[in-house]
């Protein structure tokens, strides 16, 4: 059985929402910061980072959010989510899962941390604007790259397309502006019905815990 770790609409989003596309058996188990789950003595143990999404699949710990679903999508995909190794296709994947996860996610973790995640002392205001600055040059070269329908290799969905409608979702949660191709596949992505079912189901049990 897969567990994941994590908190519902955080980066273990993108690893619940391909579970739930895969269809393979798996379970939730959220993690209350709060409460400092993520710093006890048997989540550091997985990841002595202290960060999420972790997974277990048996007697096995993955950690970092795009090597797990890598790791889903060859181990449960039967062929599905990732391109024939070696091909063209895999290349211009890869190419845009290290662009997504190296310069479209990072500006927006980084207001992240200037806003909320960093000790208050650590945080800089000035970074905020920086920040924007190189989202907004990240985006403009995702859209150059962003069909006008479909998916990023065409017809096939692939694990990009998951790590970048993820990384669109946040950066709207953030108030940032989208250009108009990566806006329609943003909201193509989400009418997904993966994406909404594991929504509720993560919630439910998020909500859950929290009421304990
Ligand atoms: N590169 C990691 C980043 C993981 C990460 O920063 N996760 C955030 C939540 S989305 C976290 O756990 N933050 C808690 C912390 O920084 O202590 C991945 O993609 O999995």
């Amino acid at each position: 059985m897969i567990t994941l770790y994590g908190t519902p609409k955080s980066r273990a989003l993108r690893v619940s929402w391909l579970l739930e596309e895969l269809g393979v058996d798996w379970q939730f188990s959220f993690l209350n910061f709060a409460k400092g789950d993520n710093r006890s003595d048997s989540f550091l143990a997985m990841n002595p980072s202290g960060k999420m999404p972790v997974i277990t699949d048996g007697d096995m710990v993955v950690t970092e959010s795009a090597a797990i679903m890598r790791y889903l999508a060859e181990r449960y995909g039967n062929g599905a989510f990732l391109p024939e190794p070696g091909t063209e296709s895999a290349a211009k994947h890869h190419q845009w899962v290290s662009f997504i996860i190296t310069e479209l996610e990072q500006p927006l973790w980084s207001m992240g941390k200037h806003r909320f995640a960093l000790p208050e002392e650590q945080r800089l205001a000035e970074m905020l604007p920086v920040a924007k600055f190189e989202f907004d040059r990240a985006a403009a070269i995702a859209e150059s790259w962003t069909p006008e329908s479909g998916y990023i290799l065409g017809d096939k969905v692939t694990i990009a397309d998951i790590l970048l409608a993820h990384t669109l979702m946040w950066a709207t949660v953030f108030e940032q502006d989208l250009p108009p191709k990566l806006t329609a596949f943003r909201d193509r992505m989400q009418l997904r019905p993966a994406l909404g079912s594991v929504l509720a189901k993560t919630q439910a049990i998020a909500d859950a815990a929290l009421a304990e």
